[in-house]
């Protein structure tokens, strides 16, 4: 009887939750519905199943209870209990199979107006690419791939040429105008997954997969990588936003082509040292640093990763937050920067100027702090040297106290968490695994012990690394 009771209870109180429970699909933002009518007719038939089958067995324990009275007779066959069960089965399972057939065959059919965009999965990173005015994608290949040339585009190819590239995890798509998503990794498997849009699909190196859909909803939405591939998985972000096709032209047009980027001239150092004149007040005329103005020394910094900070100071992404003290401080010289071409120019110099020698201000306990750095190797590198293609910056030979506030600050999200840092947004997920100052200071005693190649440590001599 007890467990009658129990088993009614249970029963009941399931039927409510998925009734009552706040926790529901996300709004729909695409075509999809009827992805959502698939999983509905799921629910209805499995819970329509799960209702009946519960409630025999209450029934059948409380009917057929024991009793020392009763003796029970033997039936191993009953035709028409079969033929009943048998056929109302066939009804269940088909009604779970059918509609996924055919929502399966238009996910697969793509309209012939549909226009076309590539997403490329990385790790951890997602960008994106129009085929340009020919309507045409140029022709890629892994071999290809490149500092320069990160899509592994065929410069010899004229589709190529004109091929829109977006190199940010941020995408626009036109509202009501079916796309086709192309795909394809360049390491491991991924995949390109918009809740909203209810599709998803697998990224495979050496293929290319693809989906199409409609978006109808305009709004934001988090693209996520829905394939478990590697340390920074979860720090896979990147971001759809659906917008009026104007919205949409006016910033297609900014984003640079695959050609304009290969004209585009070498970044040029003397100029760049011109303009590196209004930053020595505070970072040095040899680009050492200034403690007591909290500026880091940048000396030798990579070129890609001073561009990207000196972009994110101009936009606001990184310096407008309201604790951000420093950044704010450093800001307004980014902006004093007047174009792309400027930014280029400075970090081009930066990266000339030989690196300083930084001397150690933070005590821990380097030992344990080596197994702290074990995860923040597979993006900046076991030598604490930056590896360029996951986007981490070269973390030896950078000033520890630099590093401590940096650290803090990602920790509490006065850095990294402004809608547009899409990387310093990886790095504040990241921050949450060091969980105490003694973590902080240990790891970054540890990466004092790290000289990378062409900086220069006081602590290498120590004997951690050669001293070059
Ligand atoms: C008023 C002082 C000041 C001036 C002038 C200044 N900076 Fe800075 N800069 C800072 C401070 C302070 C920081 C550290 C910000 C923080 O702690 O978040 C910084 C940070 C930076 C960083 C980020 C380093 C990293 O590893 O994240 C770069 C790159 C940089 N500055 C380049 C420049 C360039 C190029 C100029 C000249 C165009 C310049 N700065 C002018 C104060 C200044
Ligand atoms: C999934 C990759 C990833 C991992 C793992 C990772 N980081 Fe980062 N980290 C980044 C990226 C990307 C940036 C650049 C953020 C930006 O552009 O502002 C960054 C920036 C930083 C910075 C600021 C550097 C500067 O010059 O401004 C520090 C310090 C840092 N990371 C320390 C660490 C430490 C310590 C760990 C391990 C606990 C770690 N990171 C793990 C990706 C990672
Ligand atoms: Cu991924």
């Amino acid at each position: 009887m007890a467990i009658a009771l129990v088993l009614m209870l249970l029963l009941v109180g399931t039927v409510l939750f998925h009734f009552l429970s706040p926790w529901n699909l996300t709004p729909l933002a695409s075509n999809w519905g009827a992805i959502d009518n698939t999983i509905l007719i799921t629910f209805w038939v499995t819970g329509f199943v799960f209702v009946v089958v519960n409630l025999f067995l209450v029934y059948a324990i409380i009917r057929y209870r024991y009793n020392a009275a009763r003796r029970s007779s033997y039936e191993p066959e009953n035709k028409s209990l079969e033929l009943w069960l048998t056929g109302i089965t066939t009804v269940g399972i088909a009604a779970l199979l059918a509609p996924g057939l055919v929502v399966w065959g238009s996910f697969v059919t793509v309209p012939d107006d549909a226009h076309e965009f590539e997403v490329i999965g990385q790790q951890w990173h997602w960008s994106f690419r129009f085929p340009g005015e020919d309507g045409e994608f140029g022709a890629v290949d892994p071999r290809l791939i490149t500092e320069d040339n990160p899509f592994g585009l065929d410069p010899d190819d004229p589709n190529s040429l004109d091929d829109v590239l977006v190199q940010s995890p941020v995408v626009l798509l036109p509202i009501d105008r079916p796309v086709k998503v192309l795909m394809r990794s360049t390491d491991v498997i991924h995949n390109f997954k918009v809740a909203n849009f209810r599709a998803k699909m697998d990224l495979l190196a050496g293929q290319v997969t693809y989906m199409w859909l409609t978006p109808t909803r305009e709004g934001e939405y988090d693209v996520i990588c829905a394939q478990l591939c590697g340390v920074g998985h979860f720090a896979m972000r990147g971001r759809v936003e659906i917008v009026q096709q104007e919205v949409f032209d006016e910033w297609f047009a900014r984003q640079p082509t695959f050609g304009e980027l290969q004209a585009r001239a070498a970044p040029d150092p003397v100029a760049g040292e011109q303009l590196y004149a209004t930053c020595i007040a505070c970072h040095g005329s040899g680009g050492e640093g200034n403690r007591d103005l909290n500026s880091p020394a940048i000396a030798g910094m990579d070129a890609w990763s001073v561009a990207r900070q000196l972009k994110n100071f101009r936009s606001g992404a990184r310096g407008t937050h309201s604790e951000d003290i420093y950044g704010q401080q450093m800001r307004p010289f980014a902006t004093l920067l007047a174009d792309e071409d400027a930014i280029r120019n400075v970090a081009a110099y930066i990266e000339t100027l030989s690196p300083v020698r930084i001397e150690p201000t933070v005590a821990g306990d380097a030992r344990r702090g080596e197994r702290l750095y074990r995860t923040c190797a597979n993006c900046h590198g076991r030598d604490g040297q930056g590896i360029r293609a996951v986007n981490g910056p070269a973390l030896a030979g950078v000033d520890d106290w630099y590093h401590v506030t940096q650290l803090a600050n990602f920790r509490e999200g006065v850095r990294g968490r402004h809608h547009e840092d899409m990387y310093g947004n990886q790095m504040v997920d990241m921050a949450q695994m060091l969980v105490s100052e003694r973590d902080v200071r240990d790891v970054v005693a540890y990466i004092n012990t790290l000289a990378a190649p062409g900086r220069t440590m006081a602590t290498a001599q120590l004997g951690a690394q050669g001293d070059d």
